[in-house]
């Protein structure tokens, strides 16, 4: 099977419910918007690929539930997580100040290496506007995080904060490259065995199946 990327990424959209979370993954993987929000179940993803730096990275973008009642179940996927954008809405200076129990979340179930980056979007809905650009400068500096205002709706920002998180994460990961190369490797052989034998058992129909011993 030939091998469409070097490198995969879990990454994992974090925040409140109703900040973009879902639009703003819609409008990277693709280039669409929706106006209605319809609450996120458990959790999905979608996939991307990236070259950065001449390496073909491959994303996967976890979008979670922001409703609290999955939030049991979003916690199970932060171990798993190399990067996280902790979202906010810029109209809503209540999930601003949530960002820090998200942030705590995630420095006590995501591993240590994790990435994050503070995202303050609807930054086209100046006139609701209720966080000041410069308190989520001064938030992201407070955490050591890059920072981005960004819009679903218009578009602005969008493919540069992916790909920020994404060029992090390579830069952290820069070392173990070669291992996760490895179990890529691993991932795509398995992948490629379970569809040969998928092909092979649905080959076989009803015939039953032979003894190789
Ligand atoms: N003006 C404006 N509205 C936005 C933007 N992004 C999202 N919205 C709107 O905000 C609402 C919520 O968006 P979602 O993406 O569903 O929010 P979410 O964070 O996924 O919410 P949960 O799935 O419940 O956690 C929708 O009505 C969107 O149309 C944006 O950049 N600008
Ligand atoms: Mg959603």
């Amino acid at each position: 099977m030939a091998k469409q990327y070097d490198v995969l990424f879990r990454l994992l959209l974090l925040g409140d419910s109703g900040v973009g979370k879902t639009c703003l993954l819609c409008r990277f993987t693709d280039n669409e918007f929706h106006p209605s929000h319809i609450s996120t179940i458990g959790v999905d993803f979608k996939m991307k690929t990236l070259v950065i730096d001449g390496v073909k990275v491959r994303i996967q973008i976890w979008d979670t539930a922001g409703q609290e009642r999955y939030q049991t179940i979003t916690k199970q996927y932060y171990r798993r997580a190399q990067g996280i954008f902790l979202v906010y809405d810029i109209t809503s200076e209540r999930s601003f100040q949530h960002i820090m129990k998200w942030a705590s979340d995630v420095d006590e179930y995501a591993p240590d290496k994790v990435q994050k980056i503070l995202v303050g979007n609807k930054s086209d809905d100046v006139d609701k506007r209720q966080v000041a650009t410069e308190q989520g400068v001064k938030l992201a500096q407070n955490y050591g995080m890059d920072f981005f205002e960004t819009s679903a709706f218009t578009n602005h920002n969008i493919t540069e904060t992916f790909t920020r998180l994404a060029e992090r994460v390579l830069a952290a990961n820069k070392k173990d490259l070669d291992l996760l190369r490895m179990s890529l490797n691993d991932e795509l052989n398995l992948a490629a065995l379970e569809e040969e034998e998928g092909l092979r058992d649905g080959a076989a129909g009803d015939q039953q199946k032979q003894c190789w011993c």
